[in-house]
């Protein structure tokens, strides 16, 4: 339940982190998910990604909506600062928080029903303003926590729990996150840790809107036959086009890949994306291709995964707004209200 705590102690020999910190230490409450839920393996690739990059919890802030997978960050980094909000919200408040204070790292989870119904306009602005942020969907192409109705991104033709079919368009996120300039977009698996933690640390890093949609499947009410976003339809219709290993700025480059098969993506940060081609004609750094690949191999009936599109050297709201460096809530009064002489050289350069 979600009041329990989790116990505190730990075995003394559990791997720490640069920071000296072990995986509990990146733990949130104890899950009240359905078991088998695919929103908690997110949780645990969360995790995971925050352990490894040794990020200190009170750096980051989670912000989320209204769903299962906008509870979900009760369920993980509990020293971090949180923010639970109103249905389809999530994007407005956290472009508020990362403009007051540019310092903490963004981390947006919300739900396909959230993001892609009530939130899309939402989601949208967030995306084509470039707030620098990780927004993660966790789809089920369901609203799981009203049981079960089609949400936005079930595909047409895919069935529900009592075989009512979808007669509607999907929604593409991943598509739509492209066209409006993320300059950081995924697609993954929550049964794939392998290609998830890593694409979330890569996230973590990129100095723009970086937007990862992970199918999750909700074992509760969309995981049958005819669901096309079923742990049994993903894993059957997955096509990762890569594999990545991040590398940061500190660590030397070791990847396990067969030589010839590595691209390697350098951030601005100083970081690497190492990607293992699959298919050997992506080009992860053109939006174009990206747009038109997922568009024929999605009318194919495949799922596309792996690092989709990524610009080395993003720009983000800050940037276009020229704001200064010293986070907008560290500036003092004498920053914030120059007095009566610099007002009057303002109007007088007005005249
Ligand atoms: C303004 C408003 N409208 C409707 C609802 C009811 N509602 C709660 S969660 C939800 C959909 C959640 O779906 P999704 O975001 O996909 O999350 P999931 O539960 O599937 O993870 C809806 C419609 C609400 N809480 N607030
Ligand atoms: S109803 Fe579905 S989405 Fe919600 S916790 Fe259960 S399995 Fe997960
Ligand atoms: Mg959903």
């Amino acid at each position: 339940m979600t009041y329990l705590a989790k116990p505190k102690f730990h075995h003394p020999a559990l791997p720490k982190n640069a920071l000296g910190y072990t995986h509990r230490d990146y733990e949130g409450s104890i899950s009240t998910l359905c078991a088998g839920c695919g929103h908690d393996s997110i949780s645990a690739a969360i995790i995971e990604a925050c352990f490894e990059l040794a990020i200190a919890p009170h750096r980051l802030a989670k912000l989320s909506g209204i769903g299962c997978s906008s509870k979900t960050p009760t369920y993980f980094l509990g020293q971090s600062h949180g923010f639970n909000s109103v249905h389809g919200r999530m994007p407005s408040v956290l472009t508020g928080a990362n403009l007051a204070n540019r310092e903490l790292i963004y981390l947006g989870v919300s739900g396909d029903g959230d993001s892609a119904s009530i939130g899309f306009g939402q989601f949208a602005h967030a995306i084509r303003r470039g707030v620098r942020m990780v927004y993660i969907v966790e789809n089920n192409g369901v609203y799981g926590l009203t049981k079960g109705q089609f949400s936005a991104t079930a595909d047409r033709g895919s069935k529900s729990k009592r075989g009512t079919v979808n007669r509607d368009a999907p929604i593409d996120l991943v598509g739509i996150a492209l066209q409006l300039g993320a300059t950081f977009v995924a697609r993954s698996f929550s049964g794939d840790k392998e290609q998830l933690v890593p694409l979330i640390e890569a996230a973590i890093q990129h100095e723009g809107a970086a937007f990862i949609d992970v199918v999750s499947p909700c074992v509760a009410f969309n995981n049958h036959a005819g669901s096309t976003k079923s742990f049994d339809h993903v894993r059957a219709h997955n096509e990762a086009v890569n594999r990545l290993d991040f590398v940061t700025p500190r660590a030397p480059i070791e990847v396990s890949y067969a030589p010839g098969t590595v691209e390697l993506v350098e951030q601005h940060d100083g970081s690497t994306i190492a990607l293992e081609k699959l298919a050997a004609d992506y080009d992860v750094t053109d939006r174009l291709a990206a747009m038109s690949y997922l568009q024929t191999h999605s009318a194919q009936g495949h799922i596309v995964t792996g690092l989709l599109y990524v610009d080395r050297e993003p720009e983000d709201l800050h940037r276009h707004l020229d704001t200064v460096e010293t986070p907008l809530n560290a500036l003092g009064e004498s920053d914030l209200c120059p007095g009566a002489a610099a007002l009057d050289a303002i109007n007088a350069g007005l005249r």
